[in-house]
Parts: structure tokens; C-alpha cells; sequence
């Protein structure tokens, strides 16, 4: 049975030049996340927390994960048993760690405080300040993810937030993953909640008897989660914020006839692992037949040997292949599809990086596997999904701050441009707005 269901691995194939419009914009398309069924399922359990609290959390935590807890929140600082991890695993984590906050940390300096005098006597100043309180969503499930833990709680630390929650859904015995907690205690979280789930996300917006209400809840999700943080945000009683909507994981790979197929393959095999509903995308640009056929050998031979192939075997039939006429052709689809991840397996890939206009992250060249991004070389992974990354920015450390403008004018400054101010007071029909100018320009002036 084993050998029949693996049996054959192919993507979909299509040549841009011979689909029409309409087949142009289903391959733009995304799977449809049935959010109304969703919002449905999430209401009620977001009701239950909000009104029963911590009571309802074990209960919940009991039912989805499994798991029974005596309290659902863990107060820093951690107890050392809790967060032991192996030596190679706590070198991996520190080297990531290293990366992640010299490439976040750059981020706090590449703008310092503006100070224009726009007119003379007049400043305008513009400085940023953390968000105080913030909520990071840690996904359990299928894999153990500390390396979001990094992603998220190493820009909240390097932005200066002062009360970073970490949720992540606990293991059957109750416990958080050590690795994580390794994370939590690197990054400086004040506490972690022992919750997935809407449950979670309902927790931290709200805030329990033990667990503490947040500002801004970031991190990705499953549907459920992404449904809570959506219903969170909209609701003005909670007072909270969401990083960005997110979706399925996806990547689209730019391939030439020159790019290495099984690292074509590879690249793409990380992606579909992730989950049944991965979102895969290989563009060729004029590709052979014979490079075609390597890369569906390649395919099958790397995907056959995967520990979590059955989740590739569902994810790989929904992706597609798409060969183009010329790399600008590849760009103007990749643009128009937004991916999450973009990697260029081009010829001279840093050459076009200038026809990047919608995409989460670009891996550049043959030695840029995703996979670094992932964890360690310092860029973020938590990005914009489902065709977002035309109008949202992946995580970072703005992310976990507001910028505050002010102003200062001299009698000088209002003297040059009080009669502006007015005028325009005057045409909205707001005299009060006009007087506040008058009253001062009449001292000035007499
Ligand atoms: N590719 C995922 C992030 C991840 N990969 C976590 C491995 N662990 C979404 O960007
Ligand atoms: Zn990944």
C-alpha cells in the first residue's frame, strides 16, 4: 500500500503564453480559507475565556491539546530544569540568537530621530517608542518551533517592549518544549502562557486572572488562531493589535536553465513540508525539456526519502510549474503573486533584485536556501502570506513599536504661518480652530 500511494509525484504544468485570463488569475489565487465557518467555531470559545478566564483555558487546554494544567501561566524568571537543552541544540540557538539581533538591532539605528524645520520656526520631530506590552504566538501542533520564538521575541526585545507573553500550546504532560523556554528566557519574556489556539490569543487580548492582557499580538497560526486575532482586533473592548492576516505557508522559486535541480527541489520540498495546504510555485524561465525532466526525477528521488512525505504528497498534486518566455515575464508573475518567499535560482540572481516589488523575503542565488532564513541568518520569518506582501512588511522591530511626532513653533514660526493655518480654519468652517491662531498672532503682531 505504501508503494501505491507514492508512487508518482508531479506538480501541474502550465506555459504562461497559452493560458488565458481567466487561467492566469486562478493561478494567481490562494485556497480559500472558509473564514465564516471559522468565526463560527472561534466566537464561542473567545466568549467562554473572556467571561470564565483562567478556568476556561484549562478546560479548553484539556479538550484541543490534551493536556491537563494546574496553572496556566509560567512567571520569569524559569527554573533551570525547564529549559535544559543538549549542547549542539543551545550553540544552534545562540548562533541563530547572534544573527537574528544584529540584523534586528541594525533596524533600530537605520532611522534616528527626524527633526525638520519645515518653515522657519517651525519643527517638526518624529520619535519612536516600544509597544509596552506584547503577546507572541508560538504555533505547537506537528513541529516544535523554536525558532519562531526567535523570530517574534527577538524584535520585541531589541525594540525595548517591557512586557513580552509568550503562548505556545502545551505538551500532553502539561509542559512547555524546553527549547522554547530557552528562547523565552534569551529574549527576556516576562511569562508564558500554556495555551494554543483561540483560546490563546483570547487569553492575551483580554488578559485573565493570571495571564496578562496585551497591546499587540503577533505570530502566526493556524486558522483558528488567525480567525481569533482578527476578531480580537476588531473588537474595541480588547484594545488590541495584530501584526498581519496570515495564511499558508508558500514560496515561489525563479528557476533558469542553469539552476542546480536538486536544489530547485530541495528548496521547494522545504516549503511543502510544512503542511498539507503549502503553497509551491516553480517559474521556469525557457526551460529545455531535459531540465524539465531533472527536476521531476529530482522531485520524486528527494520527496520519496522525507520523513513527513505524506504531508508532501498531499501539498506538491495542488502546486504548480510555469514556464515563461523570458525572466521579466518571471518577475511580472512572481510580482503579481506576492509570494511569502521568493528564491532567485538565476544566473547573476543579485542583478535583480530591482525587479522585486511583492514578496515577504528574497533568497538570493544557488547558496541561499530558505532554510537559512528560517532560522538563522538573521532576517525574519514571520511574513506575509496569501498575496499580503503587496501592502504588508514581514515582522520587525517596527513591528513592536509607534512612532510619536511633535512640534515646536516659535512666535516667529506662528507669525509665518498663522495666516496658512487660518485660512484653511476658515474654509472648514472652524472658528474655534482659527481663534487658537488669532489670539496669539494679535499679541505677536500688535
Ligand atoms: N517557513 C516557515 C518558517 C519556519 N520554517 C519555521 C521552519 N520553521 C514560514 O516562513
Ligand atoms: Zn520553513
Amino acid at each position: 500500500a505504501e508503494e501505491e500511494t507514492y508512487a508518482r509525484l508531479s506538480m501541474q504544468k502550465f506555459v504562461y503564453a497559452d493560458v488565458d485570463a481567466a487561467q492566469r488569475a486562478a493561478l494567481l489565487q490562494r485556497p480559500i480559507t472558509s473564514s465564516d465557518d471559522i468565526i463560527a467555531k472561534v466566537k464561542p470559545i473567545m466568549d467562554s475565556v473572556r467571561q470564565r478566564g483562567d478556568a476556561a483555558i484549562i478546560e479548553l487546554t484539556r479538550k484541543f491539546d490534551g493536556a491537563q494544567l494546574d496553572s496556566v501561566v509560567i512567571r520569569a524568571p524559569f527554573a533551570e530544569e525547564l529549559m535544559r537543552v543538549d549542547d549542539e541544540t543551545r550553540a544552534a540557538i545562540d548562533h541563530a540568537y547572534d544573527n537574528i539581533y544584529k540584523f534586528h538591532a541594525a533596524q533600530m539605528h537605520a532611522e534616528p530621530m527626524l527633526n525638520v524645520e519645515t518653515t522657519p520656526g517651525v519643527v517638526c520631530s518624529r520619535f519612536a517608542r516600544p509597544i509596552e506590552r506584547v503577546g507572541l504566538y508560538v504555533p505547537g501542533g506537528t513541529a516544535v518551533l523554536p525558532s519562531t520564538a526567535l523570530m517574534l521575541g527577538v524584535p520585541a526585545k531589541v525594540a525595548g517592549c517591557r512586557e513580552i507573553v509568550i503562548a505556545s500550546p502545551p505538551r500532553k504532560d502539561g509542559s512547555c518544549v524546553p527549547e522554547v523556554m530557552y528562547v523565552a528566557h534569551k529574549v527576556g519574556a516576562t511569562a508564558i502562557v500554556l495555551a494554543g489556539g483561540a483560546q490563546a490569543v483570547a487569553a492575551l487580548a483580554y488578559g485573565t486572572a493570571t495571564v496578562p492582557k496585551v497591546d499587540k499580538i503577533c505570530g502566526p497560526g493556524n486558522q483558528f488562531v488567525t480567525a481569533a486575532k482578527m476578531i480580537a482586533q476588531n473588537d474595541s473592548s480588547a484594545m488590541v493589535s495584530i501584526d498581519m492576516p496570515a495564511g499558508p505557508s508558500e514560496l515561489l522559486v525563479i528557476a533558469d536553465n542553469d539552476a542546480n535541480p536538486a536544489y530547485v527541489v530541495a528548496d521547494l520540498l522545504s516549503q511543502a513540508e510544512h503542511g498539507p495546504d503549502s503553497q509551491v510555485v516553480l517559474v521556469l524561465v525557457r526551460p529545455t525539456p531535459g531540465h524539465i525532466e531533472a527536476i521531476e526525477h529530482e522531485l520524486y528521488t528527494q520527496a520519496h526519502r522525507l520523513p513527513r512525505r505524506a504531508i508532501v504528497w498531499q501539498s506538491i498534486p495542488k502546486s504548480f510549474m510555469l514556464s515563461v518566455a523570458s525572466i521579466e515575464e518571471a518577475f511580472a508573475f512572481s510580482n503579481a503573486y506576492a509570494p511569502e518567499h521568493l528564491i532567485l535560482h538565476v544566473e547573476q540572481a543579485d542583478r535583480h533584485l530591482h525587479e522585486v516589488f511583492n514578496a515577504g523575503s528574497v533568497f538570493v542565488g544557488a547558496y541561499s536556501p530558505e532554510s537559512c532564513g528560517d532560522y538563522a541568518s538573521g532576517t525574519n520569518h514571520t511574513l506575509p502570506t496569501y498575496g499580503y506582501a503587496r501592502m504588508y512588511s514581514g515582522v520587525n522591530t517596527d513591528t513592536f513599536l509607534k512612532y510619536i511626532t511633535a512640534q515646536q513653533l516659535t512666535a516667529e514660526g506662528l507669525d509665518r504661518l498663522g495666516d496658512t493655518v487660518m485660512r484653511l480654519a476658515e474654509i472648514e468652517g472652524l472658528e474655534a480652530h482659527r481663534n487658537a491662531v488669532a489670539v496669539r498672532l494679535r499679541d505677536i503682531r500688535q
